[in-house]
């Protein structure tokens, strides 16, 4: 029962057609659809807003590497044509008023519990339906049950030992205070160089007395090369929204950026070296664009690489440093390529030096710093940008239990599976909207999170309309998708590194690339397949043989 404030009552059970988890871009949107399809459905969001990943990370200098134009709602052209943004590159600020303009043009907000996270959910195979428990007390039992918890959500913390005898202030880049943070002076210390880290450093040491920057693996950054959007730009954007949006869905990112098909090696070196200069000059991910195989030829990735390594030499001035800060032994973007503003300038100034822990690493958190083997850093403040237990850190957060009672700790123990990142077999009715199955990470997660929740709307339709109750893909299916994901991750670089995207920064968790790798068009084709074959890949409730469609 929902109270007026919109709130619903602990231990009462609330009986609706779906419950949906998350209110960041997936879940708003999923919570729109719904609602236009006249379902009884409520959201549970453990934020105090809407915003997801952006009502959380709010740390100094938090931007999308994505552009506005891409990472952008496209299914309200009302929506488009109001929305005005100021950067060609987004920050967290704006990207939260934008999503605060949809919830409020949308009257998104009465649809959720806000500060309420998902302790439970297990499928009543009697009836059909899930039984979902809050933290507040409270009960759902739903038809459908529409993951909507994003890839990075679970912000990971090192384990050395002493964080809780430090008498300064620990800052977490994920959980970053509300009101603003004041470093003007301090000693601070961070610790992470992945995209995050390399966001925060030049804005931290604008303010910083001191900034010790501790870096294990260092990262590849580019030039972001943000610039303000004039208006007569956005006119033209307005204008063309429509064809805009259209290539993007066609497109392998989910994006309008230009993707070459162009072999690295099929040019001479110059002309190579050439065309790497324009895209470098002209920033952001336009580098990653020049050539079309360079997660696929190491030999070419390998010339790329050291061609950003001689810059960070033309940029940083103490050749030690420099040195250090370049990245060696894995392939150039297999790690998610950082965009930056003024990364690497930020070593020049007098306050800022970088602590290299494959040399000197850390050993624990003292009260008054950090204690690496060889020094001892005094600090005021530490600031974590540790990253994520990504793509399936949410979905496993609280126990999940399937048909005849299946964990899907038990069913993900050697790695994440799924049909299309979406659906699993076992689990009747659970929906991921950006499952770790699919492009999820490496494509344009809001044209991602619109997509996968129209399949799902149609899905459910598809059940109401013929009279379904519940659906699940056949294991055959679940393991021809997997054997697909698992083919294309043999053929691209993106697994050489140790990174969020395969597992590597999270002690214990099974190592392995389960994103699909074979770009979203691709996978918006695949996913319409499995719509217009008549959902032949999956069986409906009651999951007896007879009732198998196809
Ligand atoms: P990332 O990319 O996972 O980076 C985390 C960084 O933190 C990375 O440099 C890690 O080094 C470092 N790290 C993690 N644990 C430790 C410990 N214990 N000691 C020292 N350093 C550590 O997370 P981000 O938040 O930066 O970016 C996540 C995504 O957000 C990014 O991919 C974009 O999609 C946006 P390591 O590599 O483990 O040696």
């Amino acid at each position: 029962m929902a109270t007026a404030s919109g709130a619903t009552d602990a231990h009462s059970i609330i009986a609706l057609d779906a419950v949906v988890v998350g209110a960041g871009f997936g879940g708003m949107y999923a919570a729109y659809r719904l609602r236009e399809m006249g379902l009884r459905f409520r959201g549970i969001e453990a934020g105090g807003d809407v915003g997801g990943v952006w009502y959380w990370n709010r740390y100094p200098g938090a931007r999308c590497d994505l552009m506005c134009i891409d990472y952008s709602y496209s299914f309200s052209d009302e929506i488009q044509q109001e929305w005005v943004w100021p950067e060609q590159y987004a920050h967290q600020s704006d990207i939260l008023a934008y999503a605060n303009f949809v919830a409020d043009k949308l009257d998104l907000r009465k649809d959720f519990d806000f500060e309420t996270r998902v302790i439970s959910a297990s499928y009543d195979d009697a009836r059909d339906l899930w039984v979902i428990k809050t933290n507040t007390g409270a009960i759902f039992e739903a038809t459908y049950f529409i993951l909507a918890t994003g890839p990075l959500t679970v912000p990971k913390r090192p384990d050395y030992p002493g964080f809780e005898d430090f008498t300064g202030d620990i800052y977490s880049t994920a959980r970053w205070p509300h009101e603003p943070v004041d470093f003007t002076g301090r000693k601070v210390g961070l610790i992470g160089t992945g995209s995050t880290g390399i966001q925060i450093v030049p804005v931290v040491a604008e303010q910083a007395g001191e900034l010790v920057v501790f870096q294990r693996t260092p990262s590849f950054t580019l030039p972001m090369r943000n610039s303000a959007i004039t208006p007569e730009f956005w006119d033209e954007v307005r204008r063309n929204y429509a064809s805009i949006r259209e290539s993007a869905s066609l497109s392998p990112l989910g994006g309008i950026r230009a993707v070459s098909t162009r072999p690295f090696f099929s040019l001479p070196r110059a002309q190579r070296h050439s065309l790497m200069e324009d895209s470098w000059k002209q920033g952001g991910l336009a580098f990653l664009g020049t050539f079309g195989d360079l997660l696929r030829n190491e030999e070419a990735n390998e010339e790329v690489a050291e061609f950003v390594r001689a810059k960070i030499s033309e940029v940083v001035k103490d050749p030690d440093t420099a040195e250090r800060l370049k990245p060696r032994g894995y392939p150039i973007f297999a790690r998610r390529p950082c965009l930056d503003t003024g990364y690497y300038e930020a070593f020049n100034q007098p306050n800022v030096r970088l602590a290299d822990c494959i040399d000197d690493p850390i050993e624990c958190i003292t009260p008054r710093g950090i204690k690496t083997q060889k020094t001892h850093y005094d600090l005021d403040a530490i600031i974590l940008a540790t990253g994520f237990d990504g793509l399936t850190g949410a979905l496993m957060a609280f126990a999940v239990t399937g048909r005849d009672g299946r964990d899907l700790k038990d069913k993900w123990r050697e790695g994440a599976r799924s049909y299309l990142g979406i659906a699993m077999d076992g689990f009747p009715n659970l929906f991921m909207v950006c499952g770790p199955n699919g492009p999820s990470a490496l494509a344009n997660i809001i044209t991602l999170n619109q997509q996968n929740v129209d399949w799902i709307c149609s899905a459910i339709t598809h059940m109401r309309d013929n009279g379904l109750t519940a659906m699940e893909p056949r294991p055959d299916a679940e393991e021809a998708w997997m054997d697909i994901v698992a083919t294309l991750a043999d053929k691209t670089l993106v697994s050489k590194a140790n990174t969020w995207y395969v597992g590597a920064n999270i002690q214990g968790k099974t190592k392995g690339l389960t994103m699909y790798t074979g770009g979203f068009a691709n996978y918006r084709n695949s996913c319409a397949d499995a719509q217009t074959n008549g959902y032949r890949e999956f069986t409906f409730a009651p999951c007896k043989p007879d009732l198998k469609v196809g």
